[in-house]
C-alpha cells in the first residue's frame, strides 16, 4: 500500500482528529483494504455525473489509489472501459459472486414514472435494464448502500417539481420494495470527495458511521454553515453584500442558505483546499433534503 497517511488525509481534506479517526485507525482502514478490497458496484440513474466527476478531479494525489487500493471497483459505468452485454455481465457476476458482501453505490435519483422507462441503464438477454429494477435487484444482495449526491439521498434537481419522470430517492424505493440493506445518505450536488472517501474509510474501520436523521454521517453534516461561517461577522454587523463584488460583508441578501444548512464546507473547503461556495457567490443548501425546491429562489433572500 502506497498510499501514506500524509495523502489521506489531503484526500479528506482535514485532520486525522477532525474526521473522528486517529493515524492507527486510518493505517488499519488501508491495512484491511489490502487484505481484502471490499467490492463496490457503483451505478447512476438520472443526474448530471457531477458526483463521478467531483470524486475523480478533486482528489489529490491519486484517485487511482482510492479506487483500486482501498476499494475494488468492480463496475463504474462514466469509467469503465466494457460497455453492452459484457458489461452487465460482470455486474450480474459480481453480485452473486460477492452477494451480500459488496457495497453498492447510487448515483443520481431513479425514474419511477412510466415503468421506470425514463432511464434505461443497460439490456440484458434482449432486453432493456431500467434503474428502478437495477436498484432493486443490487439492492436487495448489497451489504450495504451508499447514496452519493443529493439525487439519490433525496431526489435533488430530477425530482424538482413537476416531476416528469417521477424522480425517487434511494430510500423511497427500497421503502416501496421492503428491501432491508442499510443505506447511508452522502448528499451534496456533488458531494465533497472528502465526504465520500471519509465514509467509506470509516465503514472499514469502524463500521457505518453515526447518522442524523436525514442518514447523513454526522462526521460531515452535524455542523451549521451559518453558526461557523468566517462572514458571521459581518452579519451580527449587519453588513450585507449587495453585490457578488462585495468581499466583506454577509451574502444573506443575495440568497446564502447557509442558517438552513449543515456540512463542514467552511472549514474543509473545495478544489483542494483553494475555496467553497460562500467565497464567491452563496451556500444554495445543496446537503440538504428540500434542495432545490424547498430553498428557491436560490438567489434571493429566503432565510435569516
Ligand atoms: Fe445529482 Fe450526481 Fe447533483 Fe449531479 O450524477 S447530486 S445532479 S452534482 O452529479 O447525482
Ligand atoms: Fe455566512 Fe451566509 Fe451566514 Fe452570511 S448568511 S454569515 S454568508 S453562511
Ligand atoms: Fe453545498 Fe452549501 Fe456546501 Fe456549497 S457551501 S457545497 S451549496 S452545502
Amino acid at each position: 500500500m502506497s498510499l501514506t497517511r500524509r495523502d489521506f488525509l489531503k484526500v479528506c481534506g482535514g485532520t486525522a482528529a477532525f474526521l473522528g479517526f486517529s493515524k492507527l485507525q486510518i493505517l488499519e482502514a488501508l491495512a484491511q483494504a489490502k487484505a481484502g478490497n471490499p467490492p463496490v458496484l457503483w451505478i447512476q440513474g438520472a443526474g448530471c455525473t457531477g458526483c463521478s466527476v467531483s470524486l475523480l478531479n478533486a482528489v489529490d494525489p491519486d484517485i487511482a489509489k482510492i479506487l483500486l487500493e482501498i476499494i475494488s471497483l468492480k463496475f463504474h459505468p462514466t469509467v469503465m472501459a466494457s460497455a453492452g452485454e459484457m458489461a452487465m455481465a460482470k455486474l450480474y457476476n459480481a453480485a452473486e459472486t460477492y452477494d451480500k458482501k459488496y457495497f453498492l453505490v447510487v448515483e443520481g435519483a431513479i425514474p419511477v414514472a412510466a415503468n421506470g422507462r425514463y432511464c434505461i441503464v443497460g439490456e440484458w438477454k434482449k432486453k432493456d435494464v431500467t434503474m428502478v429494477d437495477l436498484t432493486k435487484r443490487l439492492g436487495q444482495q448489497a451489504a450495504g448502500v451508499l447514496a452519493v449526491g443529493s439525487c439519490a439521498s433525496f431526489g435533488g434537481i430530477p425530482s424538482a417539481k413537476p416531476n416528469p419522470t417521477g424522480c425517487k430517492p434511494v430510500q423511497a424505493i427500497f421503502k416501496d420494495a421492503k428491501i432491508k440493506a442499510p443505506v447511508v445518505n452522502i448528499p451534496g450536488c456533488p458531494p465533497h470527495p472528502g465526504w465520500i472517501v471519509g465514509t467509506i474509510a470509516h465503514i472499514l474501520t469502524k463500521g457505518i458511521p453515526d447518522l442524523d436523521r436525514f442518514k447523513r454521517p454526522k462526521l460531515f453534516f452535524n455542523d451549521n454553515i451559518h453558526d461557523n461561517c468566517p462572514f458571521l461577522k459581518y452579519y451580527e454587523e449587519e453588513k450585507f453584500a449587495k453585490t457578488w463584488a462585495d468581499k466583506e460583508a454577509c451574502r444573506i441578501k443575495l440568497g446564502c442558505k447557509g442558517p438552513d444548512t449543515n456540512s463542514n464546507c467552511y472549514n474543509r473547503i473545495w478544489n483542494n483546499g483553494v475555496n467553497w461556495c460562500v467565497d464567491n457567490a452563496i451556500c444554495i443548501g445543496c446537503v440538504e433534503p428540500s434542495f432545490p425546491d424547498g430553498v428557491s429562489p436560490l438567489y434571493e433572500q429566503t432565510t435569516g
